[in-house]
C-alpha cells in the first residue's frame, strides 16, 4: 500500500525552502494527524539537535511513523557535501550523516541524501569525483546497513548539482554498488525538469524505486501546477510501488493549505485503486 507523508521542517533559517510544516514539531504532527498523513519526514538542523525521546512520544502521541529524516542541513547550513574537493569538508558531510543514521536507526527510518551528495566543483571532473562517491556511499551504506538503515538517492535537478540528475543516473549508481540498501527517491519537481518522461523514468527505475517527493511543477503543492498526479498514480500502482510519498513543497498559500491539498492529491490520485 502506498503510504503518505509530509515534511517537518526544524531549520528556521531556511524559510523559504519547499518544505510544508515548519519549526514546531508537535503542531506539525498534530496536522499531519488531522489530515490523515501516515508518517512525518524530519529535516533536522543536525542530529544532535534532535530529542529522541521527545520525537519518540510525539509520533506516538499523534500515531505517525518517521517516513525518513532529510539531511541537506549539512550543505544548506555549512556548505558541506561528500563530493568536496577539500577532504576536512568531506569528512565533516560523512560524519553528519553518519550521525543523522544514528538517528534514524531508532525509529526504523530511511536517510535522504539529495544536496549532501554534492556535485562536482570542476565540472570537467566529474566522472573522477563519482567514482570516489561511488565508494563513499559504499561505506556509508555498509554503516546503515549495520545499524538497519536504508539510504535514499535524490536526484535534483541541474541547476542545483552537476552528477546525477535523472533517476536512471541513480539506478545506474545504485546497481555499481556493493551495499544493496540504497534505494531512489524521486521528486516530481526535480523529474519535470529532467526526464524525458515523468511516468517512463518510473517504469525504468521501478526496481530501485524508494520513496516519490510529492510537489508540483512549480514546487508548489500537488494540483497547484502541470504536473498530471493521475498518470503519477496510475504508474506506481502499476509498478507496485508500496513505499512512502511525501509532500515537500512550498508551504503555499500555507502550511496547512499545502498539506490539505496534497492529501486531496494523494487520497484522488495516489492512494485509489492501490491494494490494501
Ligand atoms: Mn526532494
Amino acid at each position: 500500500m502506498i503510504q503518505s507523508s509530509v515534511t517537518v521542517c526544524l531549520v528556521p533559517e531556511i524559510r523559504g525552502g519547499p518544505f510544508v510544516f515548519w519549526d514546531d514539531l508537535e503542531e506539525g504532527c498534530r496536522q499531519a494527524r488531522e489530515l490523515g498523513f501516515d508518517a512525518i519526514e524530519l529535516y533536522p538542523r543536525c542530529a544532535q539537535a534532535v530529542d529522541r525521546a521527545r520525537l519518540k512520544d510525539v509520533l506516538s502521541q499523534y500515531r505517525l511513523r518517521l517516513s525518513a529524516v532529510a539531511t541537506g542541513a549539512g550543505y544548506v547550513l555549512n556548505r558541506w557535501h561528500l563530493c568536496s574537493e577539500d577532504e576536512s569538508n568531506r569528512k565533516r558531510a560523512y560524519r553528519f550523516i553518519a550521525d543523522l543514521i544514528d538517528l534514524a536507526s531508532d525509529f526504523g527510518a530511511p536517510v535522504i541524501l539529495g544536496s549532501m551528495k554534492g556535485f562536482a566543483e570542476r565540472r570537467a571532473e566529474s566522472k573522477r569525483v563519482l567514482a570516489r562517491l561511488e565508494q563513499t556511499l559504499d561505506s556509508l551504506a555498509c554503516r546503515a546497513a549495520e545499524q538497519g538503515v536504508s539510504l535514499l538517492l535524490e536526484p535534483l535537478n541541474r541547476y542545483e548539482t552537476n552528477i546525477i540528475n535523472r533517476l536512471e543516473e541513480a539506478f545506474d549508481l545504485i546497481a555499481s554498488l556493493g551495499a544493496g540498501n540504497v534505494r531512489i527517491l524521486a521528486d516530481l519537481f526535480h523529474m519535470n525538469i529532467e526526464e524525458d518522461s515523468i511516468c517512463e523514468a518510473f517504469k525504468k527505475c521501478a526496481t530501485a524505486l524508494g520513496y516519490v517527493h510529492l510537489v508540483d511543477s512549480n514546487r508548489r503543492p500537488a494540483g497547484l501546477g502541470h504536473i498530471n498526479f493521475a498518470d503519477v498514480g496510475e504508474v506506481l500502482r502499476q509498478v507496485g510501488f508500496r513505499g512512502y510519498v511525501s509532500a515537500e513543497a512550498l508551504p503555499y498559500p500555507d502550511s496547512r493549505g499545502a498539506a490539505a491539498r496534497t492529501m486531496e492529491v494523494f487520497r484522488r490520485d495516489i492512494a485509489q485503486g492501490a491494494a490494501i
